[in-house]
């Protein structure tokens, strides 16, 4: 049965049945679940409003790469029929607004303790739960703690010498300012050029008295041609929402569009290059789906990035400029970002692209970035960097299971875990699509709700079975663990230096982190976990063990 809420009347320590921490489309749709069935839950989140990913990104041009119209959660056929997208592709103040409507509509609120940072969590062997304390002062004893803090949350600030004698305004994508900034007619630097750089550029363009854009590595941007939403499509789509989903589900990728299932290489040459050219105009995902074997052939990659370095020279006037423009890496094994004008934009006269592979930044003044004997004069600096993806988010808060072991020492090689979803030595604590599931290649939406449902279920079955624990098995998770590296071993994607391999931070363990054995599969692999009397997990009743 669950727990009463004996939060009133006691300030110290708060009992709840779950401690649920961030507040984003994850921790909401989890705070949902379980309130649905009578648990009661705390969310805490460290911003002041709900949204997570969707509250921090408010940089120009932030704007969702899956389309809006799946973008959004299934689980609510009314929210799904009242919700009207404007966009093709969202932009963020949109999907914020949309996230707002979805607390407000299930009264999610007020299980929210904003501006609340979660500094620890702690297994209590006692009380067979977790003591989580905040920022604030609290304590709350939950018996579970599900971690639903985002895999693109722990902003990167990376350690450029003098970077804090800058004097300058100095912004991260991920912590823009809420209102926004006028940077009109101002000398603006932009370090970084993944999906986050790729959209802010063009529209920081606009506003610069100058530009430079401070490129490590090349990334490729396919076009979004975005574009407004007509009537009868939005119709179109909510009257088949429910065969989309089922397709989305049954996916390797979690998205509904399928390209081809023959390689294009087996077309003659005009005829696929019509293709290329049909599918580029389309634009988003459609032009990358067009490689059904794009991540394991090395054929098939090499000729849907021809195509694009041909794109590139085409329209970056300055051929020295498309060359450094052009990517080296596998498409896909970055993520590829989506834009809008980008390349065009290296065609304006007050955008300078400075290679920062060739002559790394030095350091940076209280007005400058130095690159070399070269010094770049600036009123502004943006930092694109990314994040410490996956685990950077779960690593800063001090986690310690059974016998006080912490999170960081058993991760210090890498992340380890059953299914993404438990670590073991670590009962009763649950993470939402971090490492070891295939959430950050596919529709984080559907993969959100894919683990709340798992877990609730989970969590509603050991109170049937008057189970007070559960927790992953070592050896299934070490199984687990060499499967994940197997098959991203059988594909391109540990060819590149990504966040997907942590390898965009310095002293991180380099290994590739998210699952590519697809959606679906994954998907069914948990279930089958689960009907199987949870395999691979230890269930443990009262304070006796016993194998489940
Ligand atoms: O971060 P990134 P992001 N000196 O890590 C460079 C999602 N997302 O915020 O590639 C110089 O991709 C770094 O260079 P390199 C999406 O999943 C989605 O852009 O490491 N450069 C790289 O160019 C995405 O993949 C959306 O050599 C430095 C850049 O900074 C993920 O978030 C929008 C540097 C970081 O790129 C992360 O995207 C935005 C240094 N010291 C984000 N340190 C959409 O939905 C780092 N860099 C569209």
């Amino acid at each position: 049965m669950p727990l009463k809420d004996l939060s009133a009347g006691a300030p110290a320590t708060r009992n709840v049945d779950a401690v649920v921490v961030g507040a984003g489309m994850g921790g909401l749709y989890m705070l949902y679940r379980l309130r649905e069935m009578g648990f009661s839950v705390q969310v805490i989140e460290s911003g002041d409003d709900v949204g997570g990913t969707w509250y921090w990104n408010r940089y120009p041009g932030a704007r969702c790469d899956i389309e809006s119209m799946y973008y959004s959660f299934s689980f609510s056929r009314e929210l799904q029929q009242e919700w009207n997208w404007t966009e093709r592709y969202a932009a963020q103040p949109e999907i914020l607004r949309y996230i707002q409507h979805v607390a407000e509509r299930f009264n999610l609120r007020p299980h929210i303790q904003f501006e609340t940072r979660v500094t620890s969590a702690t297994f209590d062997e006692e009380q067979l739960g977790w003591q989580v304390k905040t920022d604030h002062g609290e304590t709350y004893q939950a018996r579970f703690c599900i971690m639903a803090t985002g895999s693109l949350s722990a902003a990167n600030l990376p350690a450029i010498e003098g970077i804090e004698t800058f004097k300058g305004d100095f912004y991260h994508t991920a912590q823009w300012p809420r209102d926004g900034v006028d940077l009109t007619g101002k000398r603006i630097g932009i370090i970084g050029t993944g999906s986050s750089g790729v959209q802010a550029i063009p529209l920081l363009a606009r506003q610069a008295s100058h530009l430079y854009v401070f490129q490590r590595t090349p990334n490729y941007c396919i076009p979004a041609r975005n574009a407004p939403l007509q009537p009868d499509y939005i119709a179109r789509i909510k009257s088949q929402y429910e065969d989309i989903g089922r397709r989305a589900r049954a996916s390797a990728s979690g998205v509904a569009y399928v390209g081809p299932a023959e390689s294009p290489l087996k077309l003659p040459v005009e005829e696929r290059q019509a293709m290329y050219k049909r599918h580029w105009a389309v634009g988003g995902s459609v032009y990358s789906a067009t490689f059904p074997n794009l991540l394991i052939s090395r054929e098939e990659n090499d000729e849907a990035t021809a195509f694009i370095r041909a794109q590139i020279k085409a329209t970056v006037k300055d051929p020295e400029v498309a060359a450094r423009l052009s990517p080296k890496h596998y498409l896909g094994t970055k993520r590829n970002c989506l834009g809008t004008d980008y390349y065009e934009t290296y065609n304006r006269e007050n955008v300078t692209l400075v290679d920062v592979k060739q002559t790394p930044i030095s350091r940076l003044t209280n007005t400058a970035v130095v690159c070399g004997d070269q010094q770049y004069e600036l009123d502004c600096l943006v930092l694109a960097t990314g994040f410490d993806a996956m685990t950077g988010s779960l690593l800063r808060i001090d986690i310690r299971g059974r016998g006080g072991v912490a999170l960081k020492d058993k991760w210090a090689d890498g992340p380890k875990n059953y299914l993404g979803l438990m670590v073991a030595g670590f009962p009763n604590l649950f993470i939402m699509t971090g490492p070891g599931t295939p959430a950050s290649l596919t529709n984080f939406v559907l993969a959100i709700e894919h683990h709340a449902e798992w877990i609730s279920d989970c969590v509603h079955d050991l109170d049937r079975q008057g189970a007070a624990l559960i927790e992953a098995r070592e050896e299934d998770e070490a199984r687990w663990i060499s499967h994940v590296n197997d098959v991203a071993d059988m594909t391109l994607f540990p060819t590149a230096n990504s966040w997907y391999l942590g390898a965009n931070i310095p002293g991180k363990p380099r290994v590739f982190m998210p699952y590519v054995g697809g959606f679906a599969n994954y998907v069914a692999r948990c279930a089958e976990a689960a009907s199987n009397g949870y395999h691979g997990f230890k269930l443990t009743p009262c304070k006796r063990p016993v194998e489940a």
